[in-house]
């Protein structure tokens, strides 16, 4: 509609008002159409042929701006803001749209159009919560949203990236760059924060040059996270081959040394650079017998020189029956520990009955063994923070019931205290050897953070992933101080553990492994501790500070450890060389008690002990009232004891049922697996977006 200005010209300020009415009125009836168009309105303001343009649009806009007859158009601001940009100026003309996603990001996905990208999207008006159902809907998924600054993090395939940049919510979407992200396990056990605690060698704490030795079904080798740091392979089951069919020792050594290369470091293992010994003593039906078992260790005291055997961890139990005094297994495990080996054991997953009751004195063998390092599992609940953390209920508990017989046929049983401590062992995400059995039978334990099998991850839950844990945190210490006994290692473990409220000693041994106390109490003590006499100074320094801060959470060391019947606590544990550290020495053994005491050659070992030198209570007295603690966790909570009966919260197997309820005796298998774990929150699943390297 041309718009008559005649009149206007003929002049007087009539005139520009009435141009200005005229203007507005079409100006109006542009804007109120649907799909308001730019090319329009500037069309209506040449076809005015005004000459006076700058001072007219303003004064336009103002009125426009205040007049009810554009109140309410929510357009009104926009146009206001491209005008106005455009003042004194020709009309504007449409600037290319800038593009939605970033060219690293296209570039990406131009090469692997097919690929899971992990990417950044920024979301308009900083609602990123909004954006969220659209990315479901474009196959992707939301793997973090930042309420604050708008943005959510999300793993996308490549073809849908275009098709989301299009929505009106998306601002922008760009490459989430593969830093490296810490682990679950690396955080909640303090072990990423123990890396940066360097040896003059190393300059950081990663077990570079250690060998864990793996006695479990084999390893598949190929996987990434392993790469080149698998320095031997031997059999012992008959099978002929070193792979692992059943998929139990390559989550097992994944856990104790995995490296960061997949998914940007999420699964990374306690030591990540250690060298990985597989010695295959359980078949590819995860069964093995006491002698292969007996036979990988004896290989591994064989071989401890060639391939620097520091470490061995053994997630594989037998029925406990007779006393660690006779048990071949124990005789076996007792053995590497004198030549030096840290020995670590799953305790068991025989921690409840069929109705969730909780039954104590269900180690299993060798995790019955004094010298050995007993691990029970913790459940972090997927968390790093240590505050919500729990003994899984599946983990065994103490204390050991292998008995020897006496002339008189009387039982005697140890009884001695386990496990020696725990660590994550609920839901724990780590390398998956391909169709695995384990796997086969239960699909939902496939972790699908990969499409490719050298990066594919698998759930296992049980003492089995607990125990590795361990292992790769006693490499850790070994490096930090080479001089390290086994008793020391243990010693240190303990001391510097997380005791969990709410759970007694037979539970949790001196707690819950905590790995930046422990490296750094490792690297506080001399390192000349094979030539110290009884009594010398252990620290080369101050007294470290008994706490550690995990995840924003500060807590307490044990600030004790635990010798067969005893709990023993003090600050002489770690400031003064005590007898029961040296060399092929057995923790526990040779000490004297004496008045409630414990001695150790004449060193007061300790300034808070108690407990009987035998038997664990056996004439049923109360374990504990209130006068057993570490830091504040009672020994135990108010259980009575005597031989073959427990009371209390728990329920114990009887002797007679356990020994006989299982023709496993002579076979050494895996803890009885725990498997799908307890039903809480499990590791971060990160998907591997990087599968070909
Ligand atoms: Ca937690
Ligand atoms: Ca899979």
């Amino acid at each position: 509609m041309p718009v008559n200005l005649t009149e206007a010209r003929s002049g007087g300020r009539r005139i520009h008002s009435l141009a200005l009415r005229n203007t507005a009125r079409l100006l109006k009836y542009e804007l109120s159409k649907p799909g308001f168009n730019r090319q329009g309105i500037s069309a209506i303001i040449k076809g005015d042929r005004m000459r006076h343009k700058a001072i007219l649009v303003r004064t336009l806009i103002a009125a426009l701006l205040v007049s009810p007859l554009v109140t309410g158009s929510p357009l009104g601001c926009m146009f206001e803001t491209r005008v106005l940009a455009q003042k004194g100026s020709k009309a504007p003309e449409p600037k290319p749209r800038s593009r939605k996603v970033s060219d690293e990001l296209l570039d990406e996905v131009a090469k692997n159009p097919g690929r899971v990208h992990r990417v950044i999207i920024q979301s308009n008006g900083g609602k990123a919560d909004s954006i969220v159902p659209s990315i479901g809907n474009a196959g992707g998924r939301a793997r973090q949203v930042y309420e604050n600054v708008g943005a959510v993090a999300v793993d996308l395939p490549g073809n849908s990236i275009n098709s989301l940049s299009k929505l009106g919510d998306v601002k922008y979407i760009s490459l989430d760059k593969p830093t490296q992200v810490t682990g679950h396990l690396d955080v909640t056990t303090g072990a990423g924060l123990a890396r940066s605690y360097g040896t003059l060698l190393t300059g950081s704490i990663n077990g570079n040059g250690i060998g864990i030795a793996v006695l479990d079904s084999g390893i598949y080798a190929s996987h990434h996270a392993f790469t080149s740091r698998i320095v031997a392979s031997v059999d012992f089951t008959g099978e002929g081959r070193t792979d692992d069919p059943y998929g139990h020792g390559t989550h097992v050594a994944g856990v104790a040394a995995a490296s960061s290369h997949v998914s940007y470091g999420a699964y990374t293992g306690i030591a990540p650079s250690a060298k990985i010994i597989n010695v295959r003593v359980l078949d590819s039906q995860g069964r093995g017998s006491i002698s292969s078992a007996i036979a990988g260790i004896d290989w591994c005291i064989s071989n401890k020189s060639l391939y620097n055997i520091k470490v061995m961890n053994l997630s594989l139990g037998a029925t406990a029956v007779d006393s660690y005094v006779n048990d071949p297994l124990c005789q076996a495990v007792r053995r590497a520990v004198s030549a030096g080996i840290v020995v670590c054991v799953a305790a068991g997953n025989l921690g409840k009955d069929e109705y969730g009751n909780k039954l104590f004195g269900t180690v299993h063998s060798p995790g019955i063994e004094p010298s050995a390092i007993t691990v029970g599992a913790s459940n972090t609940k997927g968390t790093n923070t240590r505050a919500d953390d729990l003994i899984a209920s599946f983990s065994s508990r103490g204390p050991t019931r292998g008995f020897t017989t006496d002339e008189s046929g009387i039982r005697r049983y140890d009884n001695i205290i386990k496990p020696d401590l725990v660590a994550p062992g609920n839901k724990i995400i780590e390398p998956q050897a391909p169709n695995n059995v384990l796997e086969i039978e239960n699909p939902s334990l496939d972790a699908n953070v990969s499409s490719v099998a050298q990066h594919e991850m698998m759930y296992l839950s049980g003492t089995s992933m607990a125990s590795p844990a361990v292992a790769g945190a006693a490499a850790l210490l070994l490096q930090r101080n080479p001089s390290l006994t086994p008793n020391m290692v243990k010693a240190i473990l303990q001391y510097t553990a997380q005791p969990l409220a709410g759970f007694s000693t037979l539970e949790q041994g001196a707690g819950q492994l905590n790995i930046e106390g422990a490296v750094r109490l490792a690297g506080a003590m001399r390192q000349d501790l094979l030539s110290l006499i009884l009594g010398a100074t252990l620290l080369t320094g101050a007294t470290p500070a008994h706490t550690t801060t995990i995840s924003g959470s500060t807590f307490s060391w044990s600030g004790g450890i635990i010798q067969k019947w005893n709990v023993i606590t003090g600050v002489n544990l770690i400031t003064r060389y005590q007898g029961i550290y040296g060399s092929g020495v057995l923790l526990s053994d040779g000490v004297l008690l004496s008045d409630g005491v414990l001695l150790s050659d004449g060193v007061l070992l300790s300034d808070g002990v108690l407990l009987s030198d035998g038997v664990l209570l056996s004439d049923g007295t109360t374990l504990s009232s209130g006068t057993l603690l570490i830091n504040g966790v009672l020994l135990s909570d108010g259980v009575l004891l005597s031989d073959g009966v427990l009371l209390s919260d728990g329920v114990l197997l009887s002797d007679h049922t356990f020994a006989s309820s299982t023709s496993a005796s002579s076979a050494a298998t895996i803890a009885q697996s725990a498997l799908n774990g307890e039903g809480t929150e499990s590791m971060t699943i990160e998907i591997d977006t990087n599968p070909s390297s």
